[in-house]
């Protein structure tokens, strides 16, 4: 090595490590689309990720779909980048506000939710949390119809039940279908009535001064631009000598990554570059950690008595598991949480009989 011994630390070696490491294991991603059917969620969804997530699926026979009710779909899918791997999870919730099954729908959608931060909380506090895999859902695209004025009842209901639990992202779908101004009036008008009803959408971070001017403007226009208006689509089609992914129409074509057309680019850059991380970040941060504490809080209403320890934050796993003193660390509470494994396995059995 060439290096100076005296001067060198080292830890230029670790960031190097650590930027192996995140390569070679990939980004673990979960997006949730929520709406009424055939707001385009699916479409949107495979036009976000260019794949075709449904093309085998088949459509159940009429009198199936008739008695439906919210049928929640994980599709896994690995996108490689440049040698960066993305594992993304798409959770789409078909049947959301059909007809009668609408009310229920919030229910299915926040169980799946909570579910998520239960199978994290438990593998958190298991013995084995070398290969911890993370489900919880990082984003909640909410799809807003382009044909209502303003929010419905069963939007107001969704978010509100959701609002602590995820991010809520809501986009206005079909946006194809509003003219500029009928959009602009839109977005201002849902706006106000999210602040109205004081629902908590996901909060962009706050940029310091110190931070990188071209992100603190991406960051203001991405924000001013919610609840994005988008368009999806399956189809490319040929302008000129260049092909565009677009919906063809009498009139001429919308291209869907046009950000004259829509917010479908602006969509797109929040969710895979530039916010991608800060959701992550606040769905561990905030959401999870929220839940943390009402289950400790829970575990002590019950009277069961807490490893001390285990009330503190937990570090993220997957920065730290390499710390040879870190695992020696972790070896030695594993006891600990195996016994408070064993005590949350009795309030459940508690409550199952009460
Ligand atoms: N005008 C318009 N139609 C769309 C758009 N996205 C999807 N569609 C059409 O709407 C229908 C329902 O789309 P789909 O993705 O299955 O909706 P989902 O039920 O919400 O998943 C299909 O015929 C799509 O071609 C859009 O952005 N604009
Ligand atoms: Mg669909």
């Amino acid at each position: 090595m060439s290096e100076n011994k005296e001067n060198f630390i080292g830890f230029s070696l670790l960031a190097d490590q650590l930027q192996r490491k995140t390569v070679k294991k990939g980004f673990e991603f979960t997006l949730m689309v929520v709406g009424e059917s055939g707001l385009g969620k699916s479409t949107l969804v495979n036009s976000l990720f260019l794949t075709d997530l449904y093309s085998n699926r088949k459509l159940p026979p009429v009198s199936e779909r008739l008695t439906k009710t919210t049928d929640i779909e994980k599709t896994k899918l690995e996108i490689e980048e440049n040698g960066v791997k993305l594992r993304l999870t798409i959770v789409d919730t078909p049947g959301f506000g059909d007809g009668l099954e609408g009310a229920d729908a919030w229910q299915a959608c926040l169980k799946y939710v909570n579910d998520q931060l239960g199978l994290y909380f438990q593998s958190e506090n298991s013995v084995n949390r070398k290969n911890m895999t993370d489900s919880r859902v990082h984003c909640c695209l909410y799809f807003l119809s382009p044909y209502g004025h303003g929010l419905r009842p069963l939007d107001i209901e969704f978010l509100k039940r959701l609002q602590y639990k995820v991010n809520l992202v809501p986009v206005i779908a079909k946006a194809d279908s509003l003219t500029k101004t009928e959009l602009a009036a839109k977005k201002k008008r849902i706006m106000a009535e999210i602040a109205e009803h004081g629902i908590e959408l996901y909060q962009f971070p706050d940029t310091d001064s110190d931070e990188d001017e071209d992100f603190k403007a991406e960051n203001e226009r991405l924000k001013s631009g919610i609840p994005f208006a988008v368009v999806g689509a399956n189809t490319t089609l040929q302008v000129g000598n260049k092909t565009v992914r677009g919906r063809q129409y009498p009139w001429g074509i919308v291209d869907i990554e046009d950000t004259n057309h829509s917010d479908f680019m602006h969509l797109k850059r929040f969710l895979i570059q530039t916010h991608m991380q800060d959701l992550k970040d606040v769905t561990h941060d905030v959401h999870y950690e929220n839940f943390r504490i009402a289950c400790l809080q829970e575990l002590k209403a019950a009277g069961i008595e807490q490893p001390a320890d285990i009330t503190k934050s937990t570090e993220r796993l997957d920065e730290t598991y390499e710390d040879p003193e870190k695992i020696l660390l972790l070896q030695q509470k594993d006891e600990e949480i195996r016994r408070m494994q064993e005590m949350l396995n009795s309030m459940q059995q508690k409550i199952s009989k009460s």
